[in-house]
């Protein structure tokens, strides 16, 4: 009986016989007591809010200064991304690699049944069918998230494309999607595992409602899953932003930027020229993910997977980072954020306002810490910001010229740095070490290596990651040149350094300007460097020792980096790339 309810209510008569069945199969499990398929309408948004307005588990925000925006309030407990409850279950330990942690598949999946059984009793589970990327793109695939959270759906919902178009992408490709199973069960951080079976296609998630943890199309699918899926494919599925720099000539260059969670990808997809230079447009075609392809011309060619942003809160305002400030002031979900007393959405950083409830809907109090939890959220659809391209919506994607890796350190890591090539490149990628955030629930301001950015999120052995971008690298006849930088150096009275946000162009610029061979570099051991006068500084209030400090590299603190990269890459054992080691072999004999 249960089961012909189900079918009926399916949206489609040409239905994928393979997602009916998986459908079928988790109902059985979870045991809920109705079952919705969703088709990402405004109509079903609308009654979804609705819903979780008369149940408390939204709240509307001030309807004139913040119209069609709500506040969510996690469970204190499930506030960001749980890097030790996540697993890649491969078959083999070794292919899940030292950057994963593992469990057995049969293993995994028995725990995880016990868990799932009877879960939904009482509840509603939605199938949430959805699209990475654009509808009409060959680089983009398809997914099927089933949940029982319906602020879950809303957030894929505005994160993906949800509904039957991928419902029918997924029928004319015989039945190939992700399975993306997902229950909040009981939010209890002792039954909560994140689990990846990137062989099968698939991911079971229970105990956390928080974005990474439970939006299984973002990390899970978009960077787990599809890393595995582009290494059998010929592809790189990356931690990284994709922005469009038009200079004044009114030419535009794309590029590509991976920093670790909380490191400033949104900031600079979103990035506001300074008054200083005028004629630079920005355009954002993606924040968080992108998915590269070797082109038939030789270029590397993006696409964002997602349709919006899961953006980091506090530091948002109309001085650092005005597009995403003007991006949530309507038709927002804002998760964990504080209020103030005529009920508009607070978070530090703001410069007006006061708070009056904390995020967990406390009065404020200071003594309790922050108003806004560090790691709050807001969702959004990509198309309310300003500065959205409309190229997001190419099916081959935007070319890029530029590859960037960065990450958060208050020394060492100099403003930034070229790589002499591409297989240089990989490695600056590989060595790229950043101090933890508040993204992932643990210690903060720890450095650690995460290589690509991509140690929490990529599905696989790093050493065989690294030989594929190697390899992909070799197909490229046009290769874009690749970049460090670090937005984040402090001076000894640990103030920033460089003022970052929208001057972060000036560094871009002089990368682009190396691409077309018009700015100048110094070479040192570990790449080339702009000198100061490299730098486009008009305008710009740095001195000029902070810029010699920005631009400089300590010999002493790169001998201690290098040994620890060794030491870093010395775990991957005999998977390690041979040309790796030589390129690390290069810089230590150039140090030394
Ligand atoms: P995820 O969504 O977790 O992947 O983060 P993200 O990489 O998109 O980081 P985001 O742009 O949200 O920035 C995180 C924090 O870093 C915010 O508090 C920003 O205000 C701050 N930040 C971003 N860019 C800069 C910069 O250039 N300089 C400084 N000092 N801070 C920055
Ligand atoms: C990150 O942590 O890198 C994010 C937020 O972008 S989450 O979706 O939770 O992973
Ligand atoms: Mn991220």
């Amino acid at each position: 009986m249960a089961t012909a309810a189900a079918h009926m209510q399916t949206p489609l008569s040409q239905l994928s016989p393979a997602v009916a069945q998986w459908v079928d199969s988790v109902r059985a499990l979870t045991q809920p007591r109705a079952i919705h398929w969703c088709d990402g309408s405004d109509a079903e948004q609308r009654e979804l809010t609705g819903q979780l307005l008369r149940d408390g588990e939204l709240t509307a925000l001030n309807p004139e200064l913040f119209p069609g925006c709500h506040l969510a309030r996690s469970n204190p407990s499930d506030v960001a991304r749980v890097e030790h409850l996540t697993y890649i279950c491969s078959r083999s330990k070794d292919d899940a690699g030292p950057n994963n942690n593992w469990m057995d598949p049969t293993q995994a999946h028995a725990k995880m049944r016990d868990l799932f059984r009877g879960c939904m009793r009482e509840r509603t589970l939605y199938v949430v069918p959805y699209c990475m990327g654009p509808i009409n793109s060959p680089l983009s695939r398809c997914g099927v998230e089933i949940t029982d959270s319906p602020y879950v759906v809303l957030n894929m919902i505005i994160m993906t494309r949800v509904g039957r178009a991928a419902l029918e992408r997924i029928a004319a490709d015989g039945g190939k999607f992700v399975r993306g199973l997902h229950s909040i069960g009981e939010l209890d951080p002792e039954r909560r595992f994140i689990m990846h079976f990137p062989e099968e296609l698939s991911i079971e998630s229970f105990g956390s409602g928080y974005g990474g943890n439970a939006l299984l199309g973002k990390k899970c699918h978009a960077l787990r899953i599809a890393s595995y899926q582009a290494r059998t494919e010929g592809w790189l599925a990356e931690h990284m932003l994709i922005v469009g720099l038009q200079n004044p000539k009114g030419e535009t260059h794309y590029v590509a930027c991976a920093f670790p969670s909380a490191c400033g990808k949104t900031n600079l997809a979103m990035l506001i020229p300074p008054n200083s230079m005028p004629g630079w447009k920005v355009f954002t075609v993606g924040d968080d993910i992108a998915w590269l392809h070797p082109g038939a011309d030789g270029r590397l060619w993006a696409i964002n997977p997602e349709s919006g942003y899961f953006g980091v809160v506090p530091g948002t305002n109309p001085e650092t980072n005005k597009n995403a400030y003007d991006t949530i002031r309507r038709d927002t979900l804002f998760t964990n954020v504080a209020l103030t007393a005529d009920n508009q959405p607070w978070w530090e950083g703001l410069s007006t306002g006061k708070p009056v409830v904390d995020w967990q809907g406390r009065p404020y109090d200071p003594a309790n810490g922050p108003a806004a939890h560090p790691n709050s959220r807001f969702t959004v659809s990509a198309k309310r910001n300003p500065a959205y391209s409309p190229h997001s919506e190419d099916a081959k994607g935007v070319p890029i010229s530029a590859i960037v890796f960065g990450g958060r350190r208050r020394e060492v890591a100099p403003l930034v740095y070229e790589a002499r090539d591409w297989k240089h490149g990989v490695l600056v990628g590989a060595s790229v070490a950043s101090e933890t955030t508040a993204a992932a629930v643990g210690q903060q301001g720890v450095v650690r290596r995460d290589p690509m950015a991509m140690l929490p999120f990529c599905g696989y052995n790093f050493a065989d990651y690294w030989q594929h971008w190697l390899n992909v690298g070799a197909k490229l006849t046009q290769a874009p040149r690749i970049y460090h930088v670090n937005w984040f150096r402090r001076d000894a009275q640990n103030k920033f350094l460089w003022p970052g946000y929208g001057e972060n162009l000036r560094v871009l610029k002089w990368m682009l300007d190396r691409c077309s061979g018009k700015a100048g570099a110094a070479e040192t051991a570990i790449g080339r460097l702009p000198r100061p006068e490299d730098i486009d500084t008009q305008g710009l209030k740095v001195s000029a020792d902070a810029l010699k400090a920005l631009l400089s590299v300590d010999p002493t603190a790169w001998k201690k980096e290098a040994a620890d990269m060794r030491a870093y890459f010395e775990k991957y054992g005999a998977r390690m790339p041979a040309q790796l080691l030589q390129e690390l072999k290069g810089i230590e004999g150039r140090l030394a």
